[in-house]
């Protein structure tokens, strides 16, 4: 039975990628991080009670920060692959925690695999690397493409992305950067612009609330659906020799046009309820992402499947599926 270790096992990705990599038959180990409420919300339907027999699903305490923690970690899970997907993840919050995201973004990468090379154990590695890296470049941007970060996210993440690859030249590690290009899901987290989006559509049209205030609606972003996403990430692991790829749409939307459809597919008309809040703008601005995936087309035989608007609309439907269930009282968390 083959052994992976996820981090940032607790969020979006690391949830879709322990059921991808469960339903593979692997063993998943997870790290999470000590909080004061419980935060492992998007694994409670695979959670797995460790008085089992043989629980294939193993989280573990640890963080970013702490790299001892890290070190005894790999020693005692010994993984045939590590994907690294643990960050600060927010671009506009880390113009306010600069040094945390270089921390943990950026140094939490070299932790890990510096860890990796102190234990000998022999391992593939996954680096979560961002679209934001290219950040002011203009599009297509593909695997080429210079890197112009535009915020201390954008900055960490190529550190990291660099420290992947100089992990690989100078150790011989199977070691890849997974450049990946917006991808969002009915478990994407709540302050991200197209979570915010769907679940105010909810709310409006339950008459909760009225308005949903917004930074820059401008701003075009390529959109992708997550559980597609998490594929080629373990497909990057399976290939003969370790290589960087761009996973993205080819299709870029601004944030109004989003709006528009999840609005619409409720039946509502968006510039009745959404306002301009400057508060939201960024002090640097990416303008424009759009991805050429070709590379992982051809190698991976990767090719996204969710258009654009069917990723608004399922979103959508989620978020009102959500509401009605939490107003009915039927969303009670089961403890184990
Ligand atoms: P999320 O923000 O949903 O998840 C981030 C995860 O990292 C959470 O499990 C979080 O734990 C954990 N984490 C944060 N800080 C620490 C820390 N100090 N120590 C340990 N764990 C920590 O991100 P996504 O799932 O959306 O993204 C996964 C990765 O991919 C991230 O690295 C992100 O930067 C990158 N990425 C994401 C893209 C996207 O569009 N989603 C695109 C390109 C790259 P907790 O739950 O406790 O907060
Ligand atoms: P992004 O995602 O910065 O691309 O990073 P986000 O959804 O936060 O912003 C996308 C665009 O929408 C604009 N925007 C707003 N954004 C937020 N969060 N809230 C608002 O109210 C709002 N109004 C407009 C933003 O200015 C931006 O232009 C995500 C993260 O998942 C990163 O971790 C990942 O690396 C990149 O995607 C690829």
């Amino acid at each position: 039975m083959r052994r992976a270790l996820i981090t940032g096992i607790s969020g979006q990705d690391g949830s879709y990628l322990a059921e991808l990599l469960l339903g593979k038959g692997y063993e998943v180990h997870g790290i999470v991080r000590r909080a004061s409420s419980f935060n492992t919300g998007r694994l409670d339907h695979i959670y797995q009670d460790p008085h089992e027999p043989v629980p294939r699903l193993q989280l573990h305490y640890g963080d970013l920060t702490d790299a001892v923690a890290l070190v005894n970690l790999i020693r005692a899970v010994a993984p045939d692959e590590v994907y690294h997907l643990g960050a600060q993840s927010h671009v506009k919050v880390s113009f306010e925690i600069p040094e945390y995201t270089g921390e943990s973004t950026g140094l939490g990468a070299a932790r890990l695999l510096e860890a990796i090379r102190a234990s000998g154990v022999q391992t593939r590695f996954y680096q979560a690397s961002s679209s934001e890296m290219f950040g002011s470049a203009p599009p297509p941007q593909d695997e080429l493409t210079p890197f112009h970060p535009r915020s201390p996210y954008g900055c960490a993440k190529v550190y990291a992305y660099w420290t992947t690859v100089n992990y690989r030249e100078a150790y011989g590690l199977y070691a890849v950067n997974g450049i990946l290009f917006n991808h969002e899901s009915p478990r994407r987290g709540e302050t991200f612009v197209t979570r915010k989006v769907t679940r105010a559509v909810a709310r409006v049209k339950a008459g909760l609330q009225d308005r949903l205030y917004l930074g820059n609606l401008q701003a075009r972003r390529d959109w992708g659906y997550a559980p597609e996403y998490v594929e080629a990430m373990w497909r990057m692991l399976q290939q003969d020799r370790p290589d960087d790829y761009v996973i993205a749409t080819g299709e870029s939307h601004t944030v109004q046009e989003f709006c528009e459809i999840a609005f619409a597919h409720a039946g509502l008309d968006w510039r009745r309820h959404v306002l301009v809040d400057p508060a939201y703008y960024r002090p640097s601005e990416v303008d424009e992402l759009c991805g050429d995936a070709t590379k992982a087309g051809t190698e991976l035989g990767w090719k996204p499947q969710t258009g654009f608007e069917e990723l608004v609309r399922l979103m959508v439907d989620a978020d009102i599926a959500l509401l009605e269930d939490e107003l009915a009282g039927r969303t009670v968390r089961v403890d184990r």
